[in-house]
């Protein structure tokens, strides 16, 4: 397929745009998930930001990550949502009950689940930015991992011991939520067999952001959100109380997967920095923790589809499904041969390359599966984040070529600076919030195109990038739908205990 590039007047736009998103977005030590849908600091968002931001500031890029560890549980969990200041979202921190919790932290109120461990795959790229641009960048990002090892080494820990007390090498997670992919037909199976039982009643806020209910996850997804929600209350967020009694006890792959690379990350920083020594240390921990779920991961792959599947620990059923969790393998690598099988899948008909895509960048779900939803959430719809995962992972694997195709067409993709937080894979339409933070951020570290030699400036960039015609270009402008926004609303305060 081929896609028509950004001009270098788009590219020059756009980063400028990304960079003002951010800013906008930015509360001082800690920046909004998205202006109103997402009032808070999200964990794993978090983690993308900071990469993004890196580009320009790598002080305030590392207070990013720093802020985001004030919220550590004394178990090493880092929570998926920081609340710093009231908004109308919810589930807010009354719901969470978090005060039940013997681990939460003190001065500041969270959530009592968790995310992706994506942060220090943005930390060592962070590092990587600081070193090249030397003197006291440098020094600060040094210092910053000399400081924080332990605590992203318990954050680890915590995934591999707390969440995988029976060393599959798969990391448990209690909740849709814990993955990322809320509504993610990932989860379909195991949400069937949950009974919604008592819980408060709620009121929904999300509704009132998007300008289409079909966007987002139905009320009876919702109310088996709250529920597994009121359930990790009820279990006083102990996670051995949560397994024995719970409704949700997956084995995530895509979690075990960045588990993995971050472990591996986490352990090269210890060894250039001369942290994490000896044979007890924090470098064998995490390179230990490293090996486990990256053969956990490489074990659940289907040799059929070749996809990586979850594991429903509560019946021991492997959940086949084609999301782009399935890539898995490609993110904490390991076996050569199935990354080129991923490699070819992932650009193939059945993914990006299928042909109903307005842009050939990874779905969340195959548009060949019958799981398959255009516009719902994390049915089908694009993600930029995951498209830059993907990316950064062929990268990684020393697939430059299909990385840059990804890259570049996620460039194009972005290229109305809209900077959604998801888009329509047919159509291109944006989807779900604006401003949203993470795509601002990831749109900034595409720019930048880190090359294993050099750093290479924007100016750079846009010569790479092929010309289009006008016609062309016009001809792509036209076949776009309008654009639909969600209404302008201004909430109440509620109170935060
Ligand atoms: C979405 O999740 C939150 C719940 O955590 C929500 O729907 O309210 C997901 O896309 C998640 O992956 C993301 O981190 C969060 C904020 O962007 O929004």
């Amino acid at each position: 397929m081929t896609v028509a590039q950004p001009s270098a007047v788009e590219i020059g736009l756009m980063a400028g745009r990304a960079g003002y998103v951010l800013r906008a977005n930015d509360r001082g030590a800690f920046t909004v998930a998205s202006p109103t849908l997402y009032p808070h600091m999200w964990s794993w968002d978090a983690g993308f930001v900071a990469l993004g931001i890196a580009t320009v500031s790598v002080p305030r890029a590392l207070n990013e990550l720093r802020s985001l560890l004030s919220g550590q549980w004394a178990t090493g969990m880092i929570p998926h949502i920081l609340f710093h200041s009231p908004s109308d979202y919810f589930p807010g921190p009354e719901r969470w009950r978090t005060q039940v919790a013997a681990a939460r932290p003190a001065g500041v109120l969270t959530s009592g689940i968790c995310q992706p461990p994506i942060h220090v795959i943005a930390l060592s790229r962070i590092l990587h930015d600081a070193r090249r641009k030397g003197g006291a960048d440098q020094e600060l990002a040094e210092e910053f991992v000399r400081e924080t090892f332990d605590s992203w080494l318990a954050w680890h820990s915590y995934l591999a011991t707390a969440r995988d007390p029976y060393s599959y090498g798969l990391v448990e997670i209690h909740h849709g939520w814990e993955s990322g992919m809320d509504d993610s037909p990932r989860w379909d199976a195991a949400y069937a067999n949950v009974r919604v039982g008592d819980m408060p009643p709620f009121v929904r806020a999300d509704l009132a952001h998007v300008a289409d209910p079909s966007q987002r996850p139905t009320d009876a997804e919702y109310a088996t959100y709250l529920w597994l929600l009121e359930q990790k209350v009820h279990a006083r967020y102990d996670d051995a109380v949560y397994r024995a009694t719970g409704d949700f006890v997956m084995g995530d792959v895509l979690v075990s997967a960045l588990l993995a690379a971050a472990s591996d990350l986490l352990a090269d920083m210890g060894e250039e920095l001369g942290i994490g020594g000896g044979a007890s240390g924090g470098v064998e921990q995490s390179r230990a923790i490293a090996r486990r779920f990256r053969t956990g991961v490489l074990r659940s792959v289907n040799p059929e589809t070749g996809l990586a599947r979850d594991l429903d620990l509560r019946t021991g059923t492997w959940l086949d499904v084609e999301s782009a969790a399935g890539f898995a393998p490609l993110l904490c690598g390991g076996d050569d041969a199935l990354t080129r099988r991923q490699r070819d899948l992932l650009l193939g008909p059945r993914w990006c390359g299928h042909s109903r895509l307005r842009w050939p960048v990874v779905p969340s779900v195959s548009p060949a599966s019958p799981a398959f939803r255009e516009q719902t959430y994390w049915r089908g719809p694009q993600w930029p984040v995951l498209n830059w995962l993907m990316a950064w992972a062929l990268n990684r694997s020393g697939e430059q070529e299909a990385a840059n195709q990804l890259r570049l067409a996620g460039l194009s993709q972005l290229v109305d600076c809209d900077f959604a937080e998801y888009y329509q894979p047919v159509t291109g339409e944006t989807l779900g919030s604006r401003d949203q933070s993470w795509t601002a951020a990831i749109a900034l570290d595409f720019l930048a195109a880190r090359r294993p030699a050099q750093r290479r400036p924007v100016r750079w960039l846009t010569s790479e990038l092929p010309r289009i015609t006008p016609t062309q270009r016009a001809a792509d402008l036209a076949a776009r739908p309008p654009r639909t926004r969600g209404p302008a609303t201004t909430p109440e305060m509620p109170r935060i205990p």
